[in-house]
């Protein structure tokens, strides 16, 4: 399975690769278990392709940056952690607040900006929070959320508790200075944070191989001996058992982690992105040969999980989509009152 591979100039660190072949099996006798995975993922994609189909329609406005392709990740990820881990994000979220457990018509009400949106449609994509789900947020400034992750985890600490910090990021905001800043401060007090660095393979317009000096992004963290591993996080399976690793790592006591996720978005940018940097043939092939749901399912057919199963599931999550839709146009906008509340005013 995995190739060890030291970090580079790490004394301390121990980074590793674990990328898996498209051929991981999963866990003798568990088949079962990955059928959340499926759904899970499929949630995420129908929710994304509805929220793409809205925006074309103006129901939708501002920012919108769909996760559709990356869905492996932040599922294997959320299986790994339980109730009061934190999860901190980026622009790119609604994935990740799907997989916390946040409500799909909440999600979807914010971004067409309705009282029923998890910031009563006064935030949009790229700002919600909810802390009964232990997710802090959607950040629309690169990096942001880096600091505030590490943070998240000083905070578990200094309490004395067992909870991780998962603070997801691109391969673009990982060229940020406030990036190093927290590995360092992550390292030296050993705090339980896990960075999960998407990389998939662009950062707006911008190939990782023209923005990065060194691709093996995971050893990033080898100066400051924070051990990192190289994942297929096209593969939940793989990204599940990687995340399992980090998370007991963190859990004693032994500090942060760096994840890579080899992923890809399939979608633009944002929904305004023409594209252009990046031809049809890759993404076809990349959605042809490694979609993440697609080799789930045939892997769940080749163990011998129903057909009719799959579909039912299948229906379960249009009907889950559907509803956040509806309840995304009828939900009222807010009331103009509303621009007076959740404001901080210091005199
Ligand atoms: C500090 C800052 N600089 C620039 C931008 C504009 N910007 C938004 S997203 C982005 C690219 C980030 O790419 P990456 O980190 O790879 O994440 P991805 O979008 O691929 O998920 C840039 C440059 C910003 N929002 N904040
Ligand atoms: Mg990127």
């Amino acid at each position: 399975m995995a190739q060890a591979k030291s970090a580079a100039g790490g004394s301390r660190g121990a980074s590793t690769r674990t990328r898996k072949s498209r051929t991981t099996k999963p866990p003798k006798n568990n088949v079962a278990e990955l059928l959340p995975y499926y759904r899970d993922m499929l949630l995420i994609r129908r929710f994304e392709e509805k929220a793409g189909q809205m925006y074309g329609m103006g129901l939708i406005g501002g920012f919108c940056h769909l996760y559709i392709g990356q869905e492996a990740v932040v599922v294997g990820m959320q299986a790994a952690i339980g109730k009061g881990d934190k999860v901190v994000t980026s622009y790119r979220d609604h994935g990740h607040m799907l997989a916390c457990g946040m409500d799909a018509k909440g999600v979807m009400a914010e971004l067409t900006g309705r009282i029923g949106g998890y910031s009563k449609g006064k935030g949009g994509s790229m700002h919600m929070f909810s802390r009964e789900k232990d997710f802090y947020g959607g950040h629309g400034i690169v990096a942001a959320q880096v600091p505030i992750g590490t943070g998240l985890a000083f905070a578990n600490k200094y309490n004395g508790s067992q909870e991780v910090s998962l603070t997801y990021l691109g391969d673009g905001a990982l060229n940020q200075g406030q990036v190093y800043e927290s590995f360092n401060m992550a390292a030296l007090w050993k705090l339980p944070v896990i960075f999960i660095i998407e990389n998939n393979k662009y950062a707006m317009g911008t190939a990782v191989t023209r923005a990065a000096a060194g691709t093996s992004l995971y050893q990033r963290g080898a100066a400051y001996g924070i051990p990192g591993a190289e994942v297929d996080g096209m593969d939940v399976v793989a990204v599940h058992e990687a995340a399992e690793k980090a998370v007991k790592h963190c859990r004693a006591g032994k500090g942060p982690y760096i994840l890579e996720m080899k992923t890809y978005r399939y979608r633009g940018h944002s929904m305004s992105d023409p594209a252009k940097y990046r031809t049809k043939e890759e993404v076809n092939k990349m959605r042809q040969e490694h979609d993440p749901i697609d080799h789930l399912r045939a892997t769940l057919l080749e163990a011998g999980v129903e057909e009719e199963e799959l579909k039912g599931i299948d229906k379960e999550i249009k009907a889950i989509v559907t509803d956040a839709a509806d309840f995304a146009q009828s939900s009222p906008e807010p009331d103009p009152s509303e621009l007076y509340t959740d404001i901080l005013i210091e005199s």
